[in-house]
């Protein structure tokens, strides 16, 4: 094994939506899912992450958003950098990583986190760019991280393989194929979710009778959207990205105990949306693990979306666009 030339790196990824989404494991080591999802990338929302390696065997030091990491947090970016020191000879790690959205926006800042995590440690450790290792990386730190190391449009196809080589997100469309193409997160409540999407997705493969339909379902509605999205036919896109939302969401509320992630304000934003669909504004939503909307809209109708969604209970909006690949800066944090 050849010694690694100690080095610093930083990266930067966005989050990613899902609108086709990934609920369940066949294997919680290797983060395999039963079944393959697809995603837009949100600009301009971003992680920044830097990774250095120095000298000796002391603990990892690692530090999000300004403060220490503690336990299960801590211990995920510690097992992703021992996957990469499994490849080098490489000493202790500094990680220090700053995302510019709330975690409470309800997008999963893990996924951008261990994509600028995955990008950086490997440059960081001497090793050249490759967009697959970076994927296959990724997501053993967090599943939907794999689909934030391109821009655009990425579908994570689940793999056949035990070693989870075959599990990997690829690029469809790059971030310039729609533009046009607007995505708002309406904040209903930023309260922390009673059980996180790691133990729900968990349950949910365990204890829901919809689980198998489930994913058989999402498998054939990944293959379904591609055409859509190649289209850019919103209506076509926004039809599927909501009843695959609902599906998720139905196989979740058949867990034992049931999984509700919705609010009333959820279902009051989702009503207003039908309504203003009827007179012709064209707006779709998405739902991740949790309570707040994500409106797939156009520029035409994006003041119109942000409106009704505020006037129906969002207290904020975040409005996003397609967003770009994972990439290396020298804008260190440290
Ligand atoms: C997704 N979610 O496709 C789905 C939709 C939530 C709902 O990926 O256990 O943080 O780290 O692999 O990636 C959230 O789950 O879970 C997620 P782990 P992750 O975006």
């Amino acid at each position: 094994m050849k010694a690694a030339r100690m080095s610093k790196a930083t990266a930067v990824a966005h989050p990613n939506i899902a609108l086709v989404k990934y609920w369940g494991k066949r294997d919680e080591r290797l983060i395999l899912p039963h079944q393959s999802s697809l995603s837009a990338t949100l600009g301009p929302l971003s992680v920044t992450t830097t990774v250095e390696f120095v000298k000796g065997r002391g603990a990892d030091q690692v530090e999000l958003n300004g403060k220490v990491a503690e336990g299960s947090e801590r211990k995920r970016v510690v097992e992703l950098l021992k996957l990469v020191r499994a490849t080098r000879k490489l000493g202790s790690a500094r990680v220090v990583s700053r995302g510019d959205f709330p975690a409470s926006a309800g997008l999963a800042s893990s996924a951008a986190g261990f994509a600028a995590l995955a990008v950086a440690a490997r440059a960081a450790a001497g090793l050249e760019r490759d967009t697959r290792a970076e994927s296959i990386l990724a997501r053993q730190g967090s599943g939907s991280a794999c689909r934030s190391i391109e821009g655009g449009f990425v579908r994570w196809n689940r793999g056949r393989r035990a070693d989870g080589k075959d599990s990997f997100a690829e690029q469809l469309f790059d971030e310039t194929h729609w533009p046009d193409l607007r995505l708002l997160v309406g904040m209903v409540s930023r309260e922390e979710k009673e059980v996180k999407s790691r133990a729900g997705m968990r349950s949910t493969v365990e204890t829901s009778p919809f689980y198998s339909a489930w994913a058989s379902d999402a498998e054939r509605e990944c293959k379904a959207i591609v055409g859509h999205l190649k289209r850019r036919d919103l209506e076509a896109v926004g039809e599927i990205a909501e009843r695959n939302a609902w599906r998720m969401h139905a196989s979740a509320l058949g867990a034992s105990p049931p999984l509700c992630y919705l609010k009333p304000q959820t279902l009051s934003v989702i009503q207003a949306l039908r309504d203003e669909r009827k007179r012709g504004v064209g707006i779709w939503f998405t739902l991740d693990a949790g309570p707040n909307p994500v409106l797939l809209t156009t520029r035409a109708d994006e003041a119109r979306a942000a409106e009704v969604v505020q006037s129906f209970g969002a207290r904020e909006v975040v409005r996003c666009g397609p967003g770009g690949d994972a990439r290396l800066t020298d804008a260190h944090l440290f």
